[in-house]
């Protein structure tokens, strides 16, 4: 294990970071609430799934990641903050130059050569995703910048012509900004109303309040798979066969889910389910809306171009078929590609494979992270992915990840994105140390043994 040097523990002059998150802000009121994991019940920390594959070569598979080689602040860089985006293996930066180096051309049109290979490049990138997702069809498959423009995408065409006034929308209150903000767009446009399902102590959704307010027949639900901040995995498939028991059409937000468990759409027969490439150690700027076809069919276009179109007249236009009607203007067809390369290499690991793997770790990390005199770890569902938000009782989370930071960390702070969930638990941020396929037990030891050193004060200026 990588040792820490007791000289290098000082605070950056440019990082120390003027904290509004102080101690006395997230503690008060916590310090007896039963869904922080203490030191006296870090051993219920069974999280639920299959045994873990005994043959997963974590060292081989640091090595695919160039980056794990380089070092901050002195320190080999120890990357925590995976929820936020994932760090790229070689296959996915060699898939992004080879085709700059070799095939580069616009798709779908052009009388040459490299338009043809450009083309197949994407749309071979299409299968690979549809296949992925269990999706019946490319047709269900659009390219869009990320999950943020997704759901938008979702609220501004299927949104806009089933939602109408005093209709309802139903969240939920874990759910990041991106699904959030879309639907209060929507909501403003339309009067539509809002409802968020409440969660319980342990960070799980309230089921029976869910069925509560189903009742009310909202036209839309809108849920995430797994939480960016708890980890907690929604129960979806019984989720979305509850929403349309009561007639709604659901949208699955995918965005921490897929990198770390199987998905199949059809299974959990979502409507939508949205997902960012950048999540799954695939380039940013390049994201997937999977719909079902009907839906997709029956929904007006969102942005008016090139590409979406049939035939063009002033009078009027034909819209393309799918997926290309929501696809207006040229897309990122490159980091596609590199998409697809990403999905190749996770399906070459094994999806189950990796779930086991990373909810070893994560058991690990919860207990060892428990076990630290104040600690107070969020989320509790023994179903649950790798995220691990967490306050240290005497250290604003802030200045602690900074502190991590000096020692080649890296983590999150704040609210991630999700102040409704920071403001259920009375706090305004947390620490964030999310887990991927590449990270080890020894960088959680080093993660556990700096905390205690900033609690012992090593880096007090
Ligand atoms: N939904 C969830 C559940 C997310 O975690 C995120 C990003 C998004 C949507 C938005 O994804 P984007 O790719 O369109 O930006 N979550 C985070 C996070 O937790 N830290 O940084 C980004």
């Amino acid at each position: 294990m990588t040792m820490i040097n007791a000289k290098s523990l000082t605070r950056p002059a440019n990082a120390i970071g003027h904290s509004t998150l102080g101690t006395n802000d997230v503690s008060k009121d916590l310090s007896d609430s039963y869904y922080f994991l203490k030191a006296s019940n870090r051993d219920d920390l069974t999280l639920l799934g299959q045994s873990p594959d005994l043959t997963y070569n974590v060292q081989g598979i640091r090595e695919d990641f160039p980056i794990l080689q380089r070092k901050v602040n002195g320190h080999p860089l120890i990357w925590f903050d995976n929820a936020a985006t994932t760090q790229k293996p070689q296959v996915v930066i060699e898939a992004l130059e080879k085709f700059y180096r070799q095939s580069n051309s616009n798709v779908h049109r052009g009388a040459h050569s490299l338009a043809t290979e450009a083309t197949n490049a994407y749309e071979t990138a299409r299968e690979k995703v549809r296949h992925f997702l269990g999706a019946s069809s490319t047709a269900e498959i659009v390219f869009l910048r990320g999950t943020t423009e997704a759901i938008n995408l979702v609220a501004q065409t299927y949104g806009r012509k089933v939602v109408g006034q005093g209709d309802q929308i139903l969240l939920t209150a874990m759910e990041h900004h991106s699904n959030i903000v879309p639907w209060q767009l929507l909501q403003e446009a339309t009067g539509a109303i809002i409802q968020a399902v409440p969660i319980t102590k342990a960070g799980e959704i309230d089921l029976g309040e869910y069925e509560k307010l189903l009742t009310r027949r909202p036209k839309i639900v809108a849920i995430t798979h797994v939480s960016n901040v708890l980890g907690t995995i929604n129960p979806i498939r019984k989720m979305v066969a509850m929403a349309h028991h009561y007639g709604a059409c659901v949208l699955v937000d995918g965005a921490q889910a897929v990198a770390h468990l199987p998905v199949n759409v059809r299974e959990l027969d979502a409507d939508f389910y949205v997902f960012s490439g950048h999540k799954i150690y695939g380039p940013t700027g390049i994201g997937v809306l999977y719909g079902k076809k009907a839906l997709l069919e029956e929904m007006p276009p969102w942005q008016g171009g090139g590409s979406m179109i049939d035939r063009v007249t002033f009078e009027e236009t034909n819209y393309n078929k799918l997926p290309y009607k929501f696809e207006a203007g040229t897309g990122n067809i490159a980091d596609a590609v590199g998409l697809g390369a990403a999905i190749d290499y996770l399906q070459k690991i094994g999806r189950s494979a990796i779930e086991g793997y990373e909810r070893e770790i994560t058991r690990y990390a919860m207990s060892e992270l428990a076990r630290i005199r104040g600690a107070r770890l969020f989320g509790r569902s023994k179903l649950k992915t790798s995220v691990i938000s967490f306050l240290v009782d005497g250290i604003p989370p802030e200045d602690l990840a900074w502190d991590l930071d000096r020692q080649g960390i890296a983590t999150r702070v704040g609210h991630h994105c999700a102040q409704p969930l920071m403001r259920y638990y009375g706090i305004e941020g947390a620490i964030r140390a999310s887990l991927g396929i590449y990270n080890t037990r020894e960088e959680i030891d080093l993660l556990v043994e700096t905390i205690r050193r900033v609690l012992q004060g090593a880096f007090l200026m």
